[in-house]
Formats: C-alpha cells, structure tokens, sequence
C-alpha cells in the first residue's frame, strides 16, 4: 500500500465478537464504501454495511472478493477458539492455519496489507504468571498451536516472501455488544449479561484463576494504530504481547457485585479450567508500548462500569 492511497478493507470472520466492532471502528474512519465485511455466516440481525459470504478455505472465492474490490487490507479474523477448537481439534487446525496460509498466498499475489490476530494461547503451562514477548510457545490447546505456528508462518512469509503481515497477541476481551464465540476466557464477558439480567451465574472456572483480559475498545485501538506503523517501525511479524488487565475471576464478581449488590455467582469449573490454568496471569507488553506507543485506555473500575451501563441500556 503506498502513503495516501485509498484504503479498499475486508474483514474476514467479521460476524464474531471482535469483527462486528472492528467494523463500526473501520466505517468510523474510512467510511462505508470501502469496507467489505465477510463471514461464513450472514449477519443475523439488520445491517448497514456491504456483506459477502465467504468461507475463508474457499480460496476462488476470497481471491475474486479480493480483485474485485480492489483490496488494498484484510483483517483476517475467521478463527476457531480454544475450548470450541478442542471439542474439534482438526476443523480447528483447518480454519486458523488454511484459512491464514489463503490469506498469505493472496497478499503474496495481491500485495495487500494483512492483519492476523495471535492470542496468550500461544503460551503454555512452562510461562509461569507473566509472559513476556521472548517466554517459550509450548501451548497446550489445539487453539493455542495454531495461534503459535501461525506467528511462524507470519514471520516466514513476511521474511522470504516480503508479506506485510501483522498480529497482536490479544489477551481474553471483554465486550457487550456481541456475544464471544467459544473461547476459555468467554466467563469474563458471560458473568456481566447474567449481571445485567439480574440472573445468578455458574462461572466455569475457579475463583483464583486470572488470565490477560482488556476491554474491546483497548483491543481495537491496538488493532487500528499497529496497521498505521510504517512498517519498517515494526521489529515483529506474527504477535505482539500487549499490556493487559489482571484480575482473579472473583476480583472480577467482586466488582461487579460492588456496582450490582443483589448479584450472585458460584464457581464450578469444567473443562476450560484446565485451558485456562496453561496460560499465563499477566502479559509484559513493553515492546507494543516502546516501539508503537501502544497503552491501555481501560481498567478494571472502568471497564466494570461501561459493560454495566451499556447492557442496561
Ligand atoms: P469469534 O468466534 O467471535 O468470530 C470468529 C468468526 O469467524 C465467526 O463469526 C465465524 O462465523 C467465522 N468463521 C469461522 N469459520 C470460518 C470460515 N471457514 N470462513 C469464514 N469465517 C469463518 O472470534 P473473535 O473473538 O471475533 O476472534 C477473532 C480473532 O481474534 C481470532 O483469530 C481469535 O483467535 C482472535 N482472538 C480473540 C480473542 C477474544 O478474546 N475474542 C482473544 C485472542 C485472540
Ligand atoms: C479464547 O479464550 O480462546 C480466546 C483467546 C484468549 O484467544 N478468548
């Protein structure tokens, strides 16, 4: 893409919890003419922007979107997440590293600017409570290998092939607007519309766990400023660490309950608690801050009080 050339944007998997967000963002700032989202499910409710069909391993399909609308970025997000991913190890495989590897190929032909999101699932048990951007990948959910093998290929294709690819390791995000489709940190998004409901909830894992968590608009600031990076301002392909909110999921109730005292939660965890107790606490994101400026809007107080507020709308 050179300086000042129109950007012409798809988003693939932009019906899931980040793509409908990251789309009202990227309409916001170039408008909606140049903006396709696709998915391979069509949008459930009514919708205001262009839509395409389109399953990312169909790649006849992808590349004519692409030509025919003279894409210029792809915010490739059509993923499947960990505790989806390990009810189905092989369809997970299939999507997160095929889908990224059609994604490669056409940007390879095609020269668009990509970006691809990684996650703290790269990390397993071996991090400790903080992960930094050096820590070892040994993950152990199938979410999480495809997380850690698609950095690599990032860097590979970014260094033999010259791909302008880009990732952040997104921490779980919290959100109200769309429900999270299948993850381990899902709990933390769950517990505020049971809150709002007034309903109890069972949180599926223990009281003392603690995972990186940040608020969606944090995690779309991060995802539109790195795609602004001049890319030679950038010392890293497939991932950066970002710096993240920490809290224990009874942290969490406590504040909701603070805010909302007649609400109730228990803790009986499942089999997520195993997904979740590989990854690390915290995530050391000073190479995001120091080489792109990158810092956090939200805390845990404020974020508490925009979920509330906004699902009680
Ligand atoms: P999501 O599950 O909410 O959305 C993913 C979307 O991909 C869905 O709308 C789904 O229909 C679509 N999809 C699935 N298979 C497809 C296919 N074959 N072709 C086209 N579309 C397909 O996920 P999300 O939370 O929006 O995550 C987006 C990206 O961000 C993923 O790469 C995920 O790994 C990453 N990420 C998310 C989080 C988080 O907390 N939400 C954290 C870390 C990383
Ligand atoms: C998940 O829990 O699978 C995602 C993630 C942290 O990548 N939210």
């Amino acid at each position: 893409m050179g300086a000042g050339e129109e950007r012409r944007i798809l988003v693939t998997g932009a019906m899931g919890q980040i793509g409908l967000e990251l789309i009202d963002a990227l309409i916001a700032k170039f408008g909606s003419d140049n903006i396709i989202a696709t998915d391979i499910r069509e949008p459930e409710n009514d919708y205001d922007f262009n839509f395409e069909k389109l399953d990312v391993l169909n790649k006849q399909n992808f590349e004519q979107i692409i030509v025919q609308n003279k894409i210029n970025q792809v915010y490739h997000l059509a993923a499947i997440l960990s505790a989806t991913g390990e009810k189905n190890p092989e369809l997970c495989w299939k999507i997160n590293m095929d889908g990224l590897l059609n994604v490669l190929e056409l940007s390879r032909k095609y020269k668009f600017r990509i970006f691809a999101p990684s996650s703290i699932a790269v990390f397993g048990p071996d991090v400790g409570k903080i992960a930094l951007q050096s820590s070892p990948q040994n993950p152990t959910t199938m979410y999480g290998v495809t997380k850690s093998a698609g950095e690599q290929i990032a860097e590979y294709y970014h260094s033999v092939h010259g791909v302008d690819i880009r990732g952040l390791r997104y921490p779980g995000l919290i959100s109200w607007k769309v429900l999270p489709g299948g993850g381990t940190t899902d709990y933390a998004v769950e517990i505020f519309h049971k809150a709002t409901a007034s309903q109890n909830y069972t949180c599926f894992v223990s009281e003392e766990t603690r995972l990186p968590m940040m608020y969606m608009d944090d995690a779309i600031k991060a995802t539109m400023q790195i795609m602004d990076v001049p890319s030679e301002k950038l010392s890293i392909r497939g991932g950066y660490n970002l710096p993240s909110l920490n809290f224990s999921a009874l942290e969490l109730y406590e504040k909701i309950k603070q805010k909302l005292p007649n609400f109730n939660c228990q803790f009986v965890p499942d089999h997520r608690q195993e997904y979740a107790d590989s990854w690390p606490d915290q995530t050391d994101g000073s190479i995001a801050e120091s080489e792109w400026g990158f810092q956090l809007d939200y805390d845990l107080d404020s974020l508490c009080s925009i979920m509330i507020a906004s699902l009680q709308k």
